[in-house]
């Protein structure tokens, strides 16, 4: 039997929550009034430490393969101890925004019109991305060119995969890097101090398109839909970056670092002490570049002049944020800057990152900062590497809240 929760948020959505009847009391009692409770702090486990076998714990719950969605849907009412972040992790730096600071937002609409006009607005619009990407990292696009009602039909099938049988589910679940389309949660368990309140479906396009039978049913044709969408975008947000450095239009694609994809569809499920932990732990995205699709939840936040500042969700709009791979090659001209996505009540959350990758056919070709970029005066701030190395060393580390960057400094 299924129950039904259903509650407006902001911008007049409704986002219809299901769930099985028997946890309908631990998903009713998140959306009351938050009772204050004593804070749970790593210090307070000091007592029990001897008796925790935290390997045995994520063990145990990995071989559910049903993810945090699982363990929600089994009941618990408390957010279990691996996924309990340190209160000084959670709260670095310190302080949220309290500055109206906002994440820019570029409108792309006439980019590429082949007039006077035209050629004014592109000169505009690649000043606003040089400008966002040199002193952000991050933009929100609209009029991008992906249909709305393609991104909407998107969110929809993620939050479909993820509340479809735990069987069906199951099926998908794998911590194979090699496996094109899987299902799993926290890609770092087994390597990270603490885990994050979310499970991805993820889809790897880096030798091209998928066969229809990769997919899971239930997201096909909508997954190869918006794919198809996002790749111009992905071919336009090159040329246009390649402008904002001050390159040839065709450079960025000339040396082929913006040329493949992977696409992580992550569901945060509501959570029951969001206080203890988090939706996805700061860290910097290792790609080329990222477009991310939100919904209208909200949580995302990127770090800004040691300020944490929300990206607040806007319907229609993409987020784009360089990656490290971008940071390295135009040897910090754009940043690549750290970003989180916190734990909360409502929910579930469901976005999509498109993660853009150096051609797969190269996946050993050796990228150093672009020779414009350096000179005597301004040196190589980086050795050279690969995606395949740099991507290793990303994954061996995990989600720790060190930057990866720093170990390819020169
Ligand atoms: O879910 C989000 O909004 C962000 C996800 C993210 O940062 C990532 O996949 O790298």
């Amino acid at each position: 039997m299924f129950g039904i929760l259903c509650h407006s948020l902001f911008n007049g959505h409704q986002s219809f929550k299901f769930v099985s009847s028997n946890n309908l009391t631990t998903l009713t009692s998140n959306y009351l009034p938050i009772i204050k409770k004593k804070k749970k702090t790593m210090s307070s486990f000091d007592d029990d430490d001897v008796q925790y076998d935290r390997a045995k714990e994520i063990k145990k719950f990995d071989d559910t393969k049903l993810g945090v969605k699982g363990l929600l849907d089994s009941g618990v009412m408390k957010v279990p101890r691996f996924l309990i972040h340190l209160e000084e992790t959670l709260q670095n730096p310190s302080s949220s925004s309290s500055l109206c600071l906002n994440v820019p937002v570029i409108d792309l609409k006439g980019y590429d019109d082949d007039n006077d006009d035209g050629i004014i607005r592109r000169s505009n619009i690649v000043s606003e991305i040089k400008e966002a990407s040199s002193k952000w990292g991050f933009f929100q696009m609209v009029n991008h060119g992906v249909p709305i009602s393609v991104m909407d039909e998107l969110l929809n099938v993620i939050r479909e995969f993820h509340e479809q049988p735990s069987e069906v589910k199951k099926e998908w679940y794998s911590r194979d890097h090699k496996v094109k389309v899987r299902f799993y949660c926290n890609g770092d368990l087994f390597v990270s101090k603490a885990a994050n309140w979310r499970d991805t479906i993820a889809f790897d396009f880096q030798d091209g398109p998928l066969k229809p039978q990769d997919y899971p049913l239930i997201c096909r044709n909508v997954v190869s839909k918006y794919m198809e969408h996002v790749s111009k975008l992905r071919e336009n947000l090159s040329e246009l970056l390649s402008e904002a450095l001050g390159l040839r239009r065709d450079y960025l694609s000339s040396i082929e670092c913006m040329k493949s994809e992977t696409m992580v569809c992550h569901y945060y499920p509501p959570c029951p002490e969001p206080e203890l932990t988090i939706g996805t732990s700061k860290h910097s995205d290792p790609s080329s570049l990222t477009i991310l699709l939100q919904d209208f939840i909200g949580g995302l936040q990127v770090l800004h002049q040691d300020q944490w500042v929300d990206i607040t969700p806007i319907h229609g709009a993409l987020v784009a944020n360089i990656g490290d791979f971008m940071q390295l090659i135009t040897n910090d001209k754009f940043k690549s800057v750290e970003h989180r996505v916190l734990a909360r009540r409502i929910g579930p959350r469901a976005s999509a990152a498109c993660h853009i990758y150096p051609s797969a056919t190269h996946r050993n070709k050796q990228y150093g900062p672009i020779e414009a970029f350096t000179s005597n005066q301004s040196p190589s701030k980086y050795k050279k590497t690969s995606s395949n190395e740099y991507l290793g060393y990303y994954r061996s580390k995990g989600l720790d809240g060190n930057k990866a960057l720093p170990y390819f400094r020169v």
